[in-house]
């Protein structure tokens, strides 16, 4: 039986990096997919503590926030760095992410047809300190010298980027090595390559 369940929509969305996280560390995920016209009536929503999903189950454990989840597998699988400090810093890392994918689903939802040009435009601006804490750290990690969810959340964003801008990395040596190596750990090769992986949009709506 898989230890872990996730219920979500049948979108990457905000779960892409819990997914090549558990695949990564060779954990099997029972996935609960909901449709649209099962969330539009309501009882699902209600049952949510924030009225949103996903929602991931470990055990007894019922966590929302797909931040929380990362945190949670980061703490359980070894990915959460070496000591206090480190974990300080991936947390860190994490929060700079989640702006960034914030302003990502901004333009996704609710500004695409505006907003799309002048967000591709500004990307190297809000790539350039990753590229340079990367560059800084030889490791090829965000923070110390092996992978944290920080690491496994940038990579989920940063393909994102590339599906809208093919060439948005050609400025950045550090993070398109970084994805590069990512991409080839031989179990999230494995899940980029599976079709029922590939085959899931990456936003609710269709666009991307
Ligand atoms: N901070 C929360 C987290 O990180 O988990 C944010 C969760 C969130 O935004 N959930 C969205 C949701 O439940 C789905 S992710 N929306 C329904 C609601 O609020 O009633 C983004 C998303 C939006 C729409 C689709 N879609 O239409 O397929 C898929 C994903």
């Amino acid at each position: 039986m898989a230890p872990y369940t996730l219920t979500y929509f049948a979108v990457k969305g905000r779960c892409g990096a819990l997914k090549m996280m558990l695949a990564d560390y060779g954990q099997q995920l029972k996935e609960n997919l909901v449709t649209f016209e099962q969330w539009g009536k309501g009882d699902i929503k209600a049952s949510c503590v924030f009225g949103q999903l996903p929602k991931f189950e470990d055990g007894d454990l019922v966590l929302y926030q797909s931040n929380a989840m990362l945190r949670h597998l980061g703490r359980k699988h070894g990915a959460y760095g070496k000591n206090d400090c480190e974990a300080s810093l991936i947390d860190m890392m994490n929060d700079s992410v989640e702006d960034l994918r914030l302003k990502y689903i901004k333009m996704i939802y609710q500004e695409y047809e505006t907003g799309k040009e002048a967000f591709i435009k500004d990307l190297a601006n809000q790539l350039k300190p990753f590229e340079t804490i990367l560059a800084k750290n030889k490791s090829g990690f965000l923070v110390g010298d092996q992978i944290s969810f920080a690491d496994y959340n940038l990579f989920d964003l940063l393909l994102n980027f590339k599906v809208l801008s093919s060439t948005c990395l050609d400025s950045f040596p550090a993070l398109k090595s970084f994805v590069d190596k990512t991409a080839a750990r031989p179990k999230i090769k494995a899940l980029l390559e599976c079709d029922d992986f590939k085959k899931m949009p990456i936003n609710g709506n269709g666009k991307q």
